[in-house]
């Protein structure tokens, strides 16, 4: 809509020049008979307005510009839900105590980073832990109601392309296997290769004592806090 404004302001401005043009013409030829008679600008001004505006009504802006139409559809996002699809099961749990604690409303963080060199991307999402001390997961307002403990989990992404370049994409839960123990109330992660030998590192930082996990190479992880 703000193109075809643009356009009629276009014409309108074209148009005024050709009516004082027309007007000045015309001045010139009433002074010289000594009649001051605009209507004939006045009428060349309107038809010339709207013939103008008619012309570039009909005709995008983007086609004056580049040639060419552009459908407004081809640009417009398609983003899907898929993470249940390919793999990536996680419920995050906040352990709510209803006394309006500050970390149950900050969420988690989440790290997309390549631990096995593979070249695609892998993820490791912070969980949290009940709140309070005494506190028992099962028995929050909002209780966990998963198998096993709440705890950070760590995705392999097993993306495989075809020899046609189809993409299929699906990840693992490889937690048990990294030897990540992310039990405490996670708050957020780093990724870095602290020691420098092209394996990416983890820092876990937590409600508490934060932790530090090495990769070794191998798909497994070190505890290094200590
Ligand atoms: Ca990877
Ligand atoms: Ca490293």
């Amino acid at each position: 809509m703000k193109s075809y404004r643009l356009n009629l302001l276009m014409c309108q401005a074209n148009s005024f020049t050709i009516w004082v043009h027309l007007a000045a013409t015309s001045k010139i030829v009433s002074n010289m008979s000594g009649v001051m008679n605009y209507r004939p600008a006045v009428l060349a001004f309107c038809l010339s307005c709207l013939v103008a505006s008619l012309c570039f009504l009909s005709i995008p802006a983007n086609s004056q510009s580049t040639g060419r139409t552009t459908d407004a559809r081809t640009f417009s996002p398609n983003f899907d839900e898929l993470a249940d699809k390919v793999g990536l099961r996680f419920r995050h749990f906040n352990g709510m105590t209803g006394k309006l604690f500050l970390p149950e409303v900050m969420g988690a963080g989440t790290a997309l980073f390549d631990f096995d060199n593979d070249g695609d991307l892998d993820v490791f999402m912070v969980q949290g832990s009940a709140l309070e001390a005494g506190d028992k997961d099962a028995r929050t307002p909002f209780p966990w109601r998963e198998v096993g403990e709440p705890r950070g989990r760590l995705f392999r992404n097993d993306l495989a392309v075809a020899k046609d370049g189809a993409r299929s994409l699906h990840f693992t839960d490889v937690t048990e296997k990294s030897g990540i123990v992310a039990n405490r109330y996670g708050m957020g992660v780093a990724v870095g290769d602290i020691n420098n030998d092209g394996w990416p590192d983890l820092y876990l930082t937590n409600l508490g004592s934060n932790q530090m996990y090495l990769n070794e190479g191998d798909g497994t992880f070190v505890d290094v806090t200590r």
